[in-house]
């Protein structure tokens, strides 16, 4: 402010100066047209023009090292905010620091409108000594022409891409601007500076959750944990045009870019297709013939680069998983720590009751077209790591944000950031969507019954069916990290019974929580091992207990039905009725079958299926009920690398898999990736036989030395959800010479 103001007066002594001289040399005569010739040569001697600008911003520059943005494959000056930057510049002639005016100007891109006052232009001052926290540059160098200069950041600069211009001004008040597109200049947020908001104290976690471009996305059920590595690519060539083309898309104003909650809300909205024509269009229906089944996408990279290549039209398919690596895949890449998160039996709260309710008819069996609250087998979404200056202290940390379009929060389909603490600790009224995500990971099921006159009563609750097992990627390593206890106190304990009851005071539904009746037979589900395998039968037990000393005649209903990993209905496979005599104290268990014939035709991406149970107690008319969910599980593609990982030189990786069902697979598709060795490749292999094995060879030429990883997966109608790994550690040129 103070240097805009000395700005304006020196412009404003400057212009009548230059006015007297003008008005004393008019050219009246000859001789004196002459003379103004000649001062007009000699002051444009004087002229201090720049000749050239050298960024220092080669890829292994110390600059791009010291910033921490040496590991984008992208050319241009990336350097992060709230940290000083260098660059020479090269003038006509030598500077003086008395008598020249010179300043830097920093715009926003041309095609979105510049505003001062928002911050989206800048105009830095030239001072002696640089002060924190402003935008600022001093000439730390000089030598004949060159000077070489010292910029600094304020740790709250808006973030994205911008142009570098350069003012000089003679003391003849006239200036020239330089401008040059191959010195733009790219700036993103930066954990490693303690005054950015979205400062990481651990080196190991800014290493992880900001310059790690490979991760691990778990899918499944809580009891078959599956998972796969996902390419997040953040570094990959393009992707930080791709992920400022998708802010830009956005239509918000740059002035807002400096502040991470408002980036990451926005993003929120951005990943997924509905109301802004975002990155990536969901489909949950099984069917995605005009598009890319989403469970053959292993990677970030090909999603935004197609994104951005077909200029803003939403890439065909993705589901949760996808949304979210996507989702941690820009925030990396602008320098958000971020991770990519699943919970399982996720509970998706569409009245937001804070509850989630399963509706049953007269005779206890449940009624399809009510059941809209449901509680996924999984879903992923991810944690933002930030300060939270507009809430209470004591918020900031991780914060919960879902790009997957379930509800609309202020009439666009997105999601917080909700503060972590404030979820575990049920205060679901501090801004953004924390009803959501606490209903996500702590709502209780709760079983109504219709009552002849057509409403509803509650006969049963169940406590702890959701929010278990929230699991990230490990810090350092490939394994599973549970952070259950960030979102939820311990359940059963007093302090999650509190949190669970403040939250819902403020639900739509508070009465619910009425105490279940005291119950003495108990149904539990179970299963062995890591559970069934898609092509086989499957086998669950069903287990009652009988706490009574009397004897109990029960009569269950079962029912088995085919689930999008959604928790939508989509078939219902097989159903039964049986009567039950329970002795006193006794336990029984009772084997339940599903064959493969049975579920064969409905079967979709995840193969998830659920077996519904409710029943009555003949004596007590006590109601019995529970869901269990289980999937099939699906053979690994198994990879091995044959011959040398040397950069520049050929090699190959032989995939082999086993058709592990008594049909033939038709037009099977293979798709191949790994950053640094192989760009996303689809391979059309075509029918497999009935457990037949096959094998293929992947050639590929690996471009990035260090540990890489190629991924693969297969896909057809009959058979998703297979995918492989394989660690390559590639060695540079020069080493492997030796
Ligand atoms: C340079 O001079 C021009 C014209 O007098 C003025 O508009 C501009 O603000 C000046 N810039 C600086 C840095 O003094
Ligand atoms: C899902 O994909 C199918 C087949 O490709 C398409 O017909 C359908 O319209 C898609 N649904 C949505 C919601 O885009
Ligand atoms: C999440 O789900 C798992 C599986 O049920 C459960 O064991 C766990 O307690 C829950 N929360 C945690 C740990 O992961
Ligand atoms: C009822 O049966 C179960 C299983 O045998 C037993 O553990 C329990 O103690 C019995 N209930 C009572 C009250 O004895
Ligand atoms: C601040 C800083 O270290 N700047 C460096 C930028 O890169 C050039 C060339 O690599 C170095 O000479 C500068 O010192």
């Amino acid at each position: 402010m103070t240097w805009r103001r000395a700005k304006r007066q020196t412009a404003r002594s400057l212009r009548p100066a230059a006015a007297s001289l003008m008005s004393k040399y008019q050219p009246h005569s000859r001789p004196t047209s002459f003379i103004y010739i000649y001062l007009f040569l000699f002051f444009a001697e004087l002229l201090l023009k720049v000749r050239s600008i050298d960024l220092m911003k080669s890829k292994s520059g110390q600059n791009r090292t010291e910033h921490h943005t040496d590991l984008y494959q992208s050319e241009g000056l990336i350097i992060r905010r709230g940290q000083t930057f260098q660059m020479w510049i090269t003038l006509s002639r030598p500077y003086n620091a008395d008598t020249d005016k010179l300043h830097l100007e920093l715009k926003t891109d041309s095609s979105i409108l510049s505003d001062e006052r928002r911050g989206t232009h800048v105009i830095i001052p030239f001072v002696e000594d640089l002060e924190d926290d402003r935008w600022e540059a001093a000439v730390v160098k000089q030598d004949d022409r060159r000077i070489k200069l010292s910029v600094n950041s304020p740790p709250t600069a808006v973030i994205g891409r911008y142009q570098l211009i350069v003012e000089t001004n003679s003391t003849n008040g006239q200036f020239i601007s330089t401008h040059d597109p191959a010195n733009d200049i790219y700036m993103l947020f930066n954990p490693w500076c303690e005054d950015d908001a979205v400062f990481m104290d651990s080196e190991e976690e800014r290493r992880e959750y900001v310059l790690n471009d490979v991760g691990r996305i778990y899918y499944g059920t809580q009891n078959q944990i599956g998972v796969r590595t996902w390419n997040y690519g953040q570094f990959d060539d393009g992707i930080l045009a791709a992920c400022l083309f998708v802010l830009e898309k956005s239509g918000t104003p740059p002035s807002g870019w400096g502040d991470p909650v408002n980036v990451v809300r926005v993003i929120s909205a951005m990943i997924n297709s509905v109301d802004d024509r975002g990155v990536v269009a969901g489909n949950w229906s099984g069917v995605y013939s005009d598009g890319t089944s989403p469970t053959v996408w292993s990677g970030s990279v090909e999603i935004l680069k197609e994104y951005h290549k077909n200029k803003g039209t939403p890439v065909k398919y993705g589901q949760c998983w996808i949304f979210a690596g996507v989702f941690t895949t820009v925030l990396r890449c602008f320098g958000i720590p971020g991770r990519t998160v699943t919970n399982f039996s996720s509970a998706h709260d569409t009245d937001v009751s804070l509850t989630t309710d399963v509706y049953l008819d007269e005779n206890l069996e449940p009624i399809e077209h009510l059941n809209a609250d449901s509680i996924w087998n999984f879903h992923v979404w991810n944690d933002c790591w930030m300060a939270r200056s507009d809430l209470p202290p004591g918020y900031g940390g991780w914060q919960a944000v879902d790009a997957t379009p379930q509800e609309t929060s202020q009439g666009t389909f997105r999601c917080g950031p909700a503060s972590l603490a404030a979820v575990r600790h049920g205060q679901v009224f501090l801004k953004h969507d924390a009803p959501f995500v606490f209903a996500e990971v702590n709502s209780d099921k709760i079983y109504w019954q219709r009552n002849l006159d057509g409403t509803f009563s509650q006969i049963y609750s169940e406590k702890k069916t959701v929010g278990h097992l929230i699991s990230t990627k490990a810090v350092g390593s490939d394994e599973r990290h549970d952070i259950t206890d960030l979102y939820k106190h311990p359940e059963g304990t007093e302090a999650e019974r509190i949190a669970v009851e403040t939250a819902c005071s403020y639900g739509s539904k508070a009465e619910a929580y009425s105490s279940p009746t005291a119950a003495d037979v108990t149904v539990e589900v179970t299963m062995d091992g890591e559970g069934p395998k898609m092509g086989g039968d499957a086998e669950l037990t069903i287990m009652l207990r009988n706490s009574s000393s009397e004897e109990r005649k029960i009569i269950l209903h079962s029912q088995a039905a085919v689930m999008y990993y959604t928790g939508v209905h989509k078939a219902t496979v097989r159903k039964d009725e049986t009567d039950v005599d329970l002795l006193p104290n006794e336990e029984k268990a009772l084997e339940w079958t599903l064959e493969y014939k049975d579920y064969k035709d409905q079967l979709i991406d995840q193969a998830a299926l659920m077996l519904t149970l409710s029943g009555r107690v003949k004596e007590t008319q006590q109601v019995l009920a529970t869901q269990f969910s289980f999937r099939l599980r699906t053979p690994d593609l198994i990879m091995k690398p044959i011959g040398k990982a040397v950069v520049g030189e050929k090699m190959a990786v032989e995939i082999s898999f086993t058709n592990p069902l008594p049909q033939v697979l038709k037009a099977v598709i293979f798709h191949v990736e790994g950053l640094g060795l192989q760009t996303a490749r689809t391979i059309h292999y075509g029918d497999i036989g009935s457990r037949a094995s096959v094998s293929l060879t992947e050639h590929f030429v690996p471009t990035l030395p260090g540990p890489r990883k190629l991924l693969a997966s297969l896909n057809c109608r009959q058979l998703a959800q297979v995918h492989g790994v394989v660690d390559i550690p590639v060695e540079d040129k020069s080493n492997a010479a030796r």
